[in-house]
Parts: structure tokens; C-alpha cells; sequence
């Protein structure tokens, strides 16, 4: 079976029976107390979600569906033989649970290609946005601008049986995710290329076409934007993007606008936005001190950051409590790529100065990098050097982990 769609059908009515069985097996037990730090951070550390794509162990990292982003690299199909994974093999993973056939990542592929058209009224209200909009608030507007389409706001109001909302909710998340790469690399090209837009390739898969359409069709990017596209979908149901698509998706709000809410909360700075500021903060140091930077300097250039009330982006996370498995990966593919890049040395004198003073501060929970310390650079090498865009490459991944949640 390489239909997704009949995959799902196959599998969601004894999925609702498991839950419901669940519910009444176990419904009164207690997962554990909650106390009143807990509360104040924001219900940190409180197992109070159920959230089947992933789950983050704080010592190990995240899991998709029970695999590790190793895992994944080796048992996901890739485009190139050897390559990356594709983005669209994981898709069928976290909405089935099952690890996909290359036919089925195929499948997943054209399934996208055939949806991924975006009607002229969004590029219209992109082209109409005040020019200084930042690339995320015009990701959400483009969203927001599509849900004009939602199957499931329809279905709803036409009397839908709610044991079957799953479909239109199905559809709609795919709708959705066909057509991000296009909104994306549209926002790109109007903020920074002159509004000239490029053309998708039908030969080239869901993640190699956004990187296409950006305008970069270098083989080392594309396989550098399936990896990011795949590794950045999903990390458990209590971080601010995750939580908030969830949360609206409760009042059935329609995937549109539940992913909107997701995308509101990834463009804030202590979330997805910190990819953005790492970058910004790596260009400070380079204006200060130049390329060459000495291990003392860069100790001295952090603890300015922390006396003047700032956070060092990049580093610590509320939940893992180790260096983060996606900065590893991506550090891996830059070892792999671009071992003599200056800034790829930069990020590893970091690693080398910044968790002790982090850990001095006596504070800080993780001093360990998290994603976003590392994916600036992979960019930057490829020649994608705006960084207030790098938010929007994360959002269109999130897609795919937050909507297979819905
Ligand atoms: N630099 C400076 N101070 C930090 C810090 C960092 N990287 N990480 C944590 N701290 C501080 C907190 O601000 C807090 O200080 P306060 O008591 O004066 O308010 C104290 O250490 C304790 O915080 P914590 O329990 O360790 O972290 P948290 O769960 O409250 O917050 C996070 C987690 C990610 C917001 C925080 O580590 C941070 O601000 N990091 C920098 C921004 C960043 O990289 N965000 C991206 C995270 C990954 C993602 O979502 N994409």
C-alpha cells in the first residue's frame, strides 16, 4: 500500500478504539505530582500530554515514533543513494508509525507535487504586506490566506460526523504542507530577490524543490534542506509551536488556522527565532574580533552577552539536558561537507566555551547547545545569508510533526 491516506484509513479506527480502551482502563490514575515550580515555569517537567509522533527524553533527545535522528538517517529513504533523508519518508512515519518503503516516501512525494499549486490571491496578499514584514508574520499571513480552502471548516459546518473528522483534518494538512515550500520560497523571493519567483521542478522531491525555488539548486544544498526538513518536524508536544497548534487544533479550529498559532509562537526569540538570533550574534562577534577568534575572546564576548541581561541563543533548552541530537547531526553534516568553513570553526569554539560559563552562572539548567546554535551555518555556506528568514525554514518543517499530530 503506498496510498497514505489508505494507510491512515487502515489504522485510525483501532487507534480510536485504543484510546478510548485507555481511557477507561486507566483513566483515573495519576502520571505524577505537580508542584509549584512546575506551575510558575509553565508546566515544565509535568507528563501532561499525550503526543504519539515523538517523545523527548531529556538525557537522549527526541524520538520519531520511537527512532532516533541516527536511526533515521540510516532507515529513511534518501533521493541520492547514501543521502539525506527525505522529509516525505518521515511524514509517512509519524503519520502511520510505520518506517516507509522508498515507494511509499515516492507516494508521499507525488502526493505533494499534485497538491502543491498555491492559488493567486495568497502571492497577492504577500506582495500587498508592508515591505518590512518579517519573513514570519508573512508565513502566517500566506497560511491564514489559505484557509479560505479549509476541507474541515466545510465538513464542520456541513454536519460532519466527528468520528470522521480525521479526513477533512487529513486533507488539510496536506493541502497545507504541498503548498509551503511555494509560500516559503515566495516570501524569500519577495523580501530579498526583487520579487522574481522561480518556477518548482517536477523532477525534484518536496525539500529540494523549496531550496530550488529559493533559488540555490547546488546538490550539497538540497541534500543540506532535506536533512534540515527532516529534522527539525517534531520534538514532543510541550515546546511553544507544538503546544500552540494543539491547543487551537482543541477548539477545532481547522488546521490552518491551528498551524497559524503554531508559527505565531516559533517566531518568538526564546523558540524558533533563536536560529535567527545565533547568527546575529555570531556576525557580532565577527564585527568585534574579525574571523580569528581566540578562545579567550569568545569566553570574554559571552559574558558581556550575560551581563548585559541577555541569553546566549543557541544554548540550553527547557527539557533536554544534554547536547541537543539535531546540533550533533547537523554538525556531523558540516564535518561532512564544509570541515573547513570559518564559521562551522566558530560554532565549535563555542561548544568549547560556552556550557562552562553557562554552568558558572550557576543557574542555567542545560548549558548545552540545542538546533539552532548549528543550522545557521549549514545555511550560510549554501549562500542563504538572510537570517531573518531562517525561522520560515523551520516553520515549514514543523509542518510535518505538528500537523500528523492534529
Ligand atoms: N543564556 C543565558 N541564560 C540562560 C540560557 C542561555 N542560553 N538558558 C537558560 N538561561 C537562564 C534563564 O534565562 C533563567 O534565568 P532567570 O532565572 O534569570 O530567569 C535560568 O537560566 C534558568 O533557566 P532554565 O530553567 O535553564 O531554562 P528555561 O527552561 O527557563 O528556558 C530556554 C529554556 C530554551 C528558553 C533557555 O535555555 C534560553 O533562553 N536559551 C537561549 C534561547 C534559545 O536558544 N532558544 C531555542 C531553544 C530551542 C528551540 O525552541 N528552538
Amino acid at each position: 500500500i503506498t496510498d497514505l491516506k489508505a494507510a491512515m484509513a487502515a489504522k485510525i479506527p483501532k487507534e480510536q478504539e485504543r484510546l478510548r480502551e485507555l481511557r477507561k482502563e486507566c483513566g483515573p490514575k495519576a502520571l505524577g505530582a505537580c508542584t509549584v515550580e512546575q506551575a510558575i515555569g509553565g508546566m515544565r517537567g509535568i507528563p501532561a500530554m499525550l503526543w504519539e509522533t515523538s517523545l523527548l527524553d531529556p538525557e537522549e533527545g527526541i524520538r520519531f515514533r520511537g527512532h532516533t535522528i541516527p536511526e533515521l538517517e540510516e532507515k529513511l529513504p534518501s533521493a541520492k543513494e547514501g543521502g539525506e533523508p527525505i522529509p516525505e519518508g518521515l511524514l509517512w512515519l509519524l503519520m502511520t508509525g510505520e518506517m516507509p518503503t522508498v515507494d511509499q516516501a515516492k507516494a508521499v512525494t507525488e502526493l505533494l507535487r499534485e497538491r502543491s499549486k498555491v492559488p493567486d490571491h495568497v502571492f497577492k496578499v504577500l506582495r500587498d504586506l508592508h515591505p518590512n514584514t518579517h519573513p514570519m508574520t508573512q508565513l502566517c499571513q500566506a497560511v491564514l490566506a489559505l484557509q479560505v480552502d479549509s476541507k474541515f471548516a466545510a465538513d464542520y459546518r456541513a454536519g460532519i460526523h466527528k468520528s470522521k473528522y480525521w479526513e477533512p483534518v487529513f486533507e488539510d494538512s496536506i493541502n497545507l504542507i504541498a503548498k509551503l515550500p511555494t509560500i516559503a520560497a515566495a516570501i524569500y523571493r519577495n523580501t530579498y530577490k526583487g520579487g522574481e519567483l522561480i518556477e518548482a521542478d517536477p523532477k525534484l522531491d518536496w525539500a529540494a524543490n523549496l531550496s530550488h525555488m529559493m533559488g540555490y539548486d547546488d546538490e550539497g544544498c538540497l541534500e543540506m534542506m532535506r536533512l534540515y526538513q527532516t529534522i527539525h518536524a517534531d520534538h514532543e508536544g510541550g515546546n511553544v509551536s507544538a503546544h500552540a497548534t494543539h491547543l487551537v487544533g482543541s477548539a477545532l479550529s481547522d488546521p490552518y488556522l491551528s498551524f497559524t498559532a503554531g508559527m505565531t509562537g516559533l517566531a518568538g526569540p526564546l523558540h524558533g527565532l533563536a536560529n535567527q538570533e545565533v547568527l546575529r550574534w555570531l556576525n557580532e562577534v565577527r564585527a568585534e574580533v574579525g574571523d580569528n577568534v581566540t578562545k579567550e575572546q569568545m569566553k570574554e564576548f559571552v559574558w558581556a552577552t550575560l551581563k548585559s541581561g541577555k541569553v546566549v541563543p543557541g544554548f540550553g533548552h527547557a527539557v533536554l539536558r544534554k547536547t541537543d541530537p539535531r546540533y550533533t547531526c547537523q554538525a556531523g553534516f558540516a564535518a561532512r561537507n564544509m570541515p573547513d568553513y570559518p564559521l562551522y570553526k566558530l560554532v565549535a569554539l563555542l561548544y568549547d566555551v560556552v556550557p562552562d560559563i553557562l554552568i558558572q552562572t550557576g543557574k542555567v539548567k542545560n548549558p548545552w547547545p540545542n538546533v539552532d546554535a548549528h543550522s545557521g551555518v549549514l545555511l550560510q555556506y549554501y549562500g542563504i545569508t538572510e537570517e531573518n528568514f531562517y525561522t520560515v525554514l523551520f516553520g515549514v518543517s514543523r509542518a510535518l510533526g505538528v500537523l500528523s499530530q492534529g
